[in-house]
């Protein structure tokens, strides 16, 4: 509920924070049934689109005009493609290549992430492949040598095939990232679960589970948690591809 006008939603040059109050969904006519929330797309000046999809029951997605990434946050969604279908619930993610045809359908209600690059070919990168996976089967990783307080599981491989990564991150409370960080690629950036402060350019925010962020190239940012439960976060991150294209 908003209170005269104000809201931590925060829009910036170089980010920007965007919280549940704020969010006005949209219908596509290709994807019946399905309600969007448009975080982040080339209008913003980012090179890929990231939004939260919302299904009713047999809510059906558009086909991917690019390479599709999507994390289920909550429901039943069936994935049908090369003829198999993949029953995806909370947790479970897809990585589909451009031009695969498929099918996205909501058995129940259900909520999901989902990303999309147009993929950026060079001479030396393989196809990249279909995955499917579960975030509790993904190992995870100490980020910072010596701090097993900060992990991160990558959803998709770091390898030549792949121009993006997408990550999850978890940090035990009182967790930091050990440095402010600037670079090139960008973020887009759901919070997941538990709270903390983001640093983004020269502000610093209030965040918690269910808000966006979007992080322009050379954005600076630091984040640390703060409360009882870990904080955890689904991030994008573009990868591997020269600045200057090949
Ligand atoms: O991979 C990253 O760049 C990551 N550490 N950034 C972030 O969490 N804001
Ligand atoms: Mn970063």
């Amino acid at each position: 509920m908003q209170h005269l006008g104000h809201t931590r939603s925060s829009l910036k040059h170089d980010h920007l924070l965007q919280t549940p109050d704020t969010f006005v969904r949209t219908a596509l006519n290709s994807a019946p049934g399905v309600e969007f929330i448009i975080h982040a797309a080339p209008q913003l000046g980012a090179e890929f689109t990231q939004f939260t999809a919302e299904f009713a029951p047999n809510g059906t997605l558009a086909p991917a005009p690019a390479q599709r990434f999507l994390y289920v946050l909550e429901g039943e969604l069936t994935l049908s493609i090369d003829s198999h279908q993949h029953t995806l619930t909370e947790g479970h993610f897809a990585y589909i290549p451009e031009a695969t045809p498929h099918t996205v359908t909501a058995v129940t209600k259900s909520r999901a992430a989902i990303i999309e690059k147009p993929y950026e070919l060079t001479s030396t990168s393989e196809a990249p492949k279909l995955i499917i996976g579960n975030q509790a089967n993904v190992p995870a990783a100490i980020a910072v040598p010596g701090d097993d307080a900060l992990r991160v599981q990558p959803l998709i491989p770091d390898a030549p095939a792949h121009d993006f990564a997408v990550n999850i991150m978890t940090y035990d409370p009182g967790a930091a990232l050990p440095m402010v960080e600037i670079h090139i690629m960008e973020h887009g950036l759901l919070m997941l679960q538990g709270s903390g402060i983001y640093r983004l350019g020269d502000h610093w925010y209030p965040v918690q589970a269910g808000d966006f962020i979007y992080m322009a190239p050379y954005c600076p940012q630091w984040f640390g948690a703060l409360g009882k439960q870990a904080a955890k976060y689904l991030i994008y991150k573009d990868s591997r591809r020269h600045p200057l294209g090949e």
